[in-house]
C-alpha cells in the first residue's frame, strides 16, 4: 500500500515520461525501506519512468547499476552512495555521456563537484551534534565518569563518519561524558545486537549507547536485556532515524531519545529532476526538515505515523 503521509511531487509536463536511473543502497533498515517506498510513489505520482536498483549494501553493485542506465542513455541517474569515496570514475563517465547526477541521502566526497547536480538529504553531523547535545543536558548534574559505548554504520558511510563527528563535537562540553568503545554495526538489527553483546561482555558499567541508527539499537536492545539489564534504565540509549519501531521503543522507555533523519526524499527528488531535465537552475545541497523526539513527542506522532 502506498506509503502515504508525503505530498505527492506537483505534476509538470516536463516530468512526464523522464526516465530516472536510481541506485539504492540496500534494505538494510526500516528507514532504507521507507526511503525506496518514498522514492517509487513519487515517481508514479510524477509519472517519471522509475529504474530502481537494490545493491545489497555493495559499491560495485551500484557502479554497475551507474554504469548500466549511462549504456541505456537515461535522462537523469539519482543515488545514495553507500560509502563516501570511490565515485569520481563511473560519475565522470556519466558526465561524459551528458547524463545529469543527483546524489540523494547519503554523500560522496569528492573535489570535483561538477560531477553531480545537487545533493539531496539531511546533514547528518547535526544529527550527531544533536544526540551529544541531549546527553550533555541530561547528564548534567552527574558524578564521575559516564561512560559510552557507539554502535556505527557502515564503515566510511557519510552518516557514519558525520554522526560520529557531531557527537564527539558535543559531549567534549563535559569531559566525564568518554565514548570507551565504538564499533561498526552497519546499520542492521543483527549487527547492533552482535556489537552491543561484545560491548557487555568486555565492559562492566557501560552508562550510555549512542547508536547510529533505530535498528542497531533496537538489536542493541535484545543484548541489553538478554544480559539481564534494563535498556532505557540501567542504559540509557539515544538513536537516529525515528522509524515507528524506533519510536514505539522509546514511548515504552526501551530508548531515551531519538533525533529524525527524515527518509521521504521522493516528492523533492521527482522535482529536482523534473529541473535538471529541463535546464533549470537548482541548489547546490537541499537539506531535508527533520526534528527530535523525547518519550511524550513519540506517544504524540505514533498513532498516525507512516514509516
Ligand atoms: C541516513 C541513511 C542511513 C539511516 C540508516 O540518511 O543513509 O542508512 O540512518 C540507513 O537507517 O540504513
Ligand atoms: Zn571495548
Amino acid at each position: 500500500a502506498c506509503g502515504g503521509g508525503e505530498d505527492t511531487a506537483p505534476r509538470s509536463a516536463a516530468q512526464g515520461g523522464i526516465r530516472l536511473g536510481f541506485s539504492q543502497v540496500g534494505a538494510e533498515s526500516a528507514w532504507r525501506l521507507a526511503n525506496t517506498a518514498s522514492i517509487e510513489h513519487a515517481a508514479t505520482n510524477a509519472s517519471v519512468q522509475l529504474d530502481l536498483r537494490v545493491a545489497d549494501g555493495k559499491q560495485d553493485n551500484q557502479i554497475a547499476a551507474i554504469r548500466e542506465f549511462i549504456a541505456a542513455k537515461v535522462d537523469v541517474i539519482a543515488f545514495s552512495p553507500v560509502v563516501e569515496s570511490g565515485w569520481d570514475k563511473v560519475l565522470q563517465e556519466a558526465k561524459d555521456a551528458g547524463i545529469p547526477v543527483i546524489v540523494t541521502d547519503r554523500t560522496v566526497d569528492t573535489t570535483d563537484t561538477s560531477l553531480f547536480a545537487t545533493v539531496l538529504g539531511s546533514d547528518f553531523t547535526a544529527e550527531g551534534r544533536k544526540a551529544g547535545e541531549w546527553l550533555v543536558e541530561h547528564f548534567r548534574d552527574h558524578k564521575g565518569p559516564v561512560q559510552i559505548v557507539e554502535i556505527e554504520g557502515t564503515t566510511g558511510s557519510a552518516p557514519a563518519n558525520q554522526r560520529r563527528t557531531g557527537f564527539a563535537d558535543a559531549i567534549k562540553a563535559d569531559t566525564d561524558l568518554k565514548v570507551i568503545d565504538s564499533r561498526d554495526g552497519n546499520f542492521t538489527r543483527a549487527g547492533g545486537e552482535q556489537v552491543m553483546s561484545g560491548f557487555l561482555q568486555e565492559h562492566s558499567d557501560i552508562d550510555v549507547l549512542f547508536a547510529h541508527n533505530d535498528d542497531a539499537g533496537l538489536g542493541a536492545v535484545k543484548a541489553i536485556e538478554a544480559v539481564g539489564k534494563r535498556p532505557g534504565e540501567d542504559i540509557k540509549i539515544i538513536t537516529v532515524d525515528a522509524s515507528r519501531d524506533g519510536l514505539s521503543a522509546l514511548a515504552e522507555g526501551r530508548l531515551n531519545y531519538v533525533i529524525e533523519c527524515n527518509p521521504l526524499l521522493g516528492p523533492q527528488l521527482m522535482e529536482l529532476v523534473g529541473k535538471v531535465k529541463t535546464g533549470q537552475s537548482i541548489p547546490r545541497r537541499v537539506v531535508v526538515d527533520e526534528t527530535t523526539f523525547d518519550r511524550e513527542a513519540a506517544k504524540a506522532v505514533l498513532p498516525n505515523r507512516q514509516y
